[in-house]
């Protein structure tokens, strides 16, 4: 997968560098190339910013620089390796407060892509011209990672290509597969994971929960999915809410009594 970042703040790129995605850019699963949006500026002063129309606070990103940047990047494909034939034109992310919610499904999405270009906004964001021209020819989407207000579009971008690099195949160590995430479609499909230990058996007086150094395997698999829907109906009830209920077997359907957690549409739930 071909991943192309543009950005004022190149250097908030460099944690791609260790770990997962590091790994991975030296075994060629992923081909990252950061740009300084600034390098398309033609003025002394490298500006890339301007006042909004119709005023108000702050400064807009101005569309020119954004044009040439894009243009740039795109002559420099097709995006040859990952699944499928190569890409001429990549999928732009454009990272904002005022996007779709980006999610593990999504997530899922773009990691079948052969070629992503993020476009890190700052100020009070990009003429919103760059997206209509792009979105034109090319799949443009504007996602939000949460309802909370960041400085600009690069933490954002850093949170994305983690959840979808670490999807792409050979990416993650054989000890997890992605498969059992939490989101992930699937049994565990809504359910937050529950609590995890590790030795000693007793640390500072607190003890790990006898089940778990059983080796029951059959014990340890209800007593966690017990834990998993207490910790969603706790801290995601929204989520918990959505199980579809044909998920849920007796045991399940006992635990959520207990709770007073009904699962369902709104008028039937709690
Ligand atoms: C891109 C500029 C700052 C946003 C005026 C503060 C995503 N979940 C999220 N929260 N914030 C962002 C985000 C914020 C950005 C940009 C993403 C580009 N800003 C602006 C509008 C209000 N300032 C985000 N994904």
């Amino acid at each position: 997968m071909r991943l192309d970042i543009v950005s004022i703040f190149p250097e908030y790129f460099a944690p791609l560098d260790v770990s997962l995605i590091g790994k991975a850019r030296e075994r060629g699963t992923l081909d990252v190339r950061i740009h300084q949006l600034r390098d398309w500026t033609h003025d002394v002063h490298k500006t890339v910013d301007d006042t909004p129309y119709g005023g108000g606070p702050g400064m807009v990103m101005k569309p020119e620089v954004w044009g040439e940047a894009i243009d740039a990047i795109i002559a420099e494909g097709p995006a040859v390796g990952g699944v499928g034939a190569p890409a001429a034109t990549p999928r732009i992310i454009v990272p904002t407060p005022s996007g779709r919610p980006f999610t593990q499904e999504i997530a899922q999405e773009l990691a079948a892509e052969p070629w992503l270009l993020f476009a890190c906004g700052r100020y009070e964001g990009i003429d919103s011209r760059v997206m209509r021209e792009y979105g034109a020819r090319m799949r443009v989407d504007e996602l939000s990672i949460g309802d909370y207000v960041l400085a600009g579009g690069e933490v954002a971008v850093l949170v994305m290509v983690e959840a979808i690099g670490r999807l792409l195949p050979g990416v993650l160590g054989n000890v997890h597969s992605a498969v059992d995430d939490s989101f992930a479609p699937g049994a565990m499909r809504n359910l937050l994971e529950g609590p995890v230990y590790t030795k000693p058996p007793v640390w500072r007086g607190h003890e790990v929960p006898e089940v778990l150094l059983s080796g029951h395997h059959g014990k340890i698999a209800r007593w966690r999915r017990d834990e998993a829907l207490r910790r969603t109906v706790a801290n995601r009830p929204e989520l918990a809410a959505a199980i579809d209920p044909e998920t849920l077997d007796k045991h399940d359907r006992k635990l959520l009594d207990e709770l007073a957690f009904r699962v369902g549409p709104e008028d039937m739930a709690n």
